[in-house]
């Protein structure tokens, strides 16, 4: 295990035991490697309580890692359990202490972000060099590869020059395949842009209106006023909660997590 795996995974245990608190609670499950983590906890939880839980996924990969946790683990979709309970997602830059974060490095945002949106609470899960304190998407920050951005197939070259010329960014371009000729298809269809700036995103809220304003830009990366708790794991397995606009308190380990 890698030592930012040991922190995601530290991260995902923390979440899971002081969030997942009842037998059927309906759960929004993110897309990712520290996701991994998360099912890995809720299965371990569920086989030691003998509880099931409602999930629904938010991408190919959360699909199949619920469908492995069968029958623990009950597959849903958002169209018949839209009122969730928690929604466990990670991210790839989060912002301490507006817990505002950018998603989509994995290209499942969409559904992410629709998930997310139908859970009563939504927390964040990440190994601890996600988190910055300025804004996000800082050129050279801890997320250096562009605001992803899903856009339509037929809009992608359109949305990329608006991005560029009526919304500031150095460049938006085309996320391409490294194992197949030709661009990343999403879950949906679509494609997506990696929008860089020159300097970081002082009012991710601001960019984000303006971004979703864009015909043929179907979803952004930026996850603003959403996250209520974050939990950041370091590489020695410490784990820090941090709730969003304020207070930020060391969690001890959840005895499961320190048994690996
Ligand atoms: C998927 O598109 C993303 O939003 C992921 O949730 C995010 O990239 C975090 O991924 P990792 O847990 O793999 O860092």
């Amino acid at each position: 295990m890698s030592s930012s795996d040991a922190g995601k995974r530290a991260a995902a245990y923390a979440a899971v035991s002081a969030h997942v608190t009842r037998d059927g609670m309906r759960l929004g499950i993110g897309s990712g490697s520290t996701v991994v983590f998360v099912v890995e906890a809720l299965r371990a939880l569920a086989a030691s309580r003998g509880w099931r839980f409602v999930c629904v996924p938010t991408s190919f990969q959360s699909r199949a890692l619920v469908s492995a946790g069968a029958p623990a683990l009950a597959l849903a979709e958002l169209s018949e359990a839209f009122e969730l309970d928690v929604c466990i997602d990670g991210a790839d830059e989060v912002c301490v202490p507006s817990l505002a974060a950018v998603k989509g490095g994995g290209g499942c945002q969409a559904q992410e972000k629709a998930v997310a949106s139908a859970a009563a609470e939504f927390v964040i899960v990440a190994d601890d060099r996600k988190r910055v304190r300025g804004g996000l998407c800082a050129p050279g920050g801890a997320w250096g590869r562009g605001l992803p951005l899903e856009v339509l197939p037929a809009a992608h070259a359109l949305v990329a020059r608006r991005v560029v010329r009526e919304l500031g960014a150095a460049a938006a371009p085309l996320r391409m395949s490294r194992d197949k000729a030709g661009p990343v298809v999403t879950d949906n269809g679509n494609l997506l842009l990696d929008a860089r700036w020159p300097a970081a995103l002082d009012d991710a809220a601001a960019t984000d209106a303006a971004l979703l304003a864009l015909p043929g830009l179907v979803e952004t990366g930026l996850f603003v006023r959403m996250a209520a708790v974050a939990y950041f794991g370091a590489d020695d397995g410490a784990v820090t909660r941090v709730r969003a606009g304020g207070a930020e308190e060391a969690v001890p380990p959840p005895a499961a997590a320190a048994a690996h």
